[in-house]
């Protein structure tokens, strides 16, 4: 039998850099396959100490936390040969600009999606329902008893959902919606297989700004590219109705946080259910006043049994890679 050609020449055991701490299974599994460097101590790298990792390692293990650009990816010698990225969104690191140097980037889709999806519905029942503020009235010793006309938040059952971007958490997020009675919407590039949408009982909207107007919730749930930056900008937050919410567990990068804080603060925007923001970890300092939104610190794939599939799926792209293979989770620009 013909032996399948290189993908690319990497050690059988690489040096493989860790930038960040992951849990300690996965570490001890990859001391175990690969000459691998861990980060003790967890402090995310400064840029010399990214500069130096991407020198010295053939595979490097970032997360969203490191910022791999194009000139940090032009000043990488010839030894780097793989970017075994830690997480689904690759935002983080110049797709061109590592293709151009012949580096390969994988990612960890898939096994994040149920875990997401899960806080997005929470955010989704805790903006209307006021589920954060109640907790810090009980605990604050602020609560003087029952009353008819206290803490009235909205009603979920029955409200329009509106999801940006139905891949594989969006249709999560949709299934976990129509059980608690929302109807749901969508905008995506393509529209889904019909079966699909069925199941779902979605209706697609083709212009992002017409359904946007018609929605009482707006779920972000598309990657972070160039073409999304901003696609919820000053118009589209314009279209909002006064009553409607936003929630958005995928990158802050895609909405504009400063003008959603204006019409938050202003009251144009009934509240907001953020896992995510646009220079994180800093926020828009009167996002913190607010009592309308519930503020979460990206924990959307924070659990540990997400965290460990995520470092398993981070071992098998790299393994593949030295024996040799294309990896499952290879990353092309023309996907993203
Ligand atoms: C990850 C995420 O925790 O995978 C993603 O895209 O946003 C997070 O859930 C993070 O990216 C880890 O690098």
């Amino acid at each position: 039998m013909a032996q399948e050609k290189k993908i690319i020449s990497v050690s059988n055991k690489p040096s493989v850099v860790l930038t960040r701490k992951l849990p300690d299974d996965i570490e001890t599994r990859m001391r175990e396959l690969f000459n691998t460097t861990l980060n003790e101590n967890d402090e995310p790298f400064s840029k010399v100490q990214l500069i130096d990792a991407l020198n010295k390692a053939e595979v490097l293990v970032p997360t969203v936390t490191d910022k791999i650009d194009e000139d940090l990816i032009n000043s990488v010698g010839e030894n780097l040969k793989l970017i075994a990225s830690f997480g689904t969104g690759v935002d983080h690191i110049d797709l061109k600009a590592a293709k151009k140097k012949g580096i390969l980037v994988t990612n960890t889709p898939g096994v994040l999606t149920e875990d997401t999806a899960d806080v997005v519905m929470s955010l989704i029942l805790a903006v209307p329902r006021r589920i954060v503020e109640g907790d810090k009235k009980t605990r604050d010793g602020n609560w003087d008893g029952w009353s008819p006309t206290g803490m009235l938040g909205h009603r979920i059952n029955g409200k329009r959902l509106g999801i940006v971007g139905m891949g594989r958490i969006g249709q999560a997020v949709a299934r976990r919606a129509k059980g608690f009675g929302m109807s749901i919407h969508y905008h995506n590039r393509n529209k889904l297989h019909s079966e699909i949408e069925d199941r779902l009982e979605a209706t697609w909207w083709e212009n992002l700004d017409q359904m946007i107007s018609r929605m009482d919730i707006i779920s972000i749930n598309c990657p972070h590219t160039d073409l999304t930056h901003h696609m919820i900008g000053e118009k589209q937050l314009n279209l909002f109705q006064k009553h409607s919410y936003l929630v958005n567990a995928a990158r802050g990068e895609i909405v504009d946080e400063k003008k959603l804080t204006d019409l938050l603060v202003s009251g144009n925007i009934a509240g907001a259910g953020l896992d995510v923001y646009e220079n994180e970890p800093q926020i828009d300092k009167r996002l913190r006043k607010l009592n309308n939104v519930v503020l979460l610190p990206h924990i959307g794939s924070a659990t540990i049994e997400g965290r460990v599939a995520m470092g398993e799926k981070v071992i098998i792209n790299i393994k593949t890679v030295a024996d040799g293979h294309t990896p499952p989770d290879l990353v092309l620009e023309s996907m993203i």
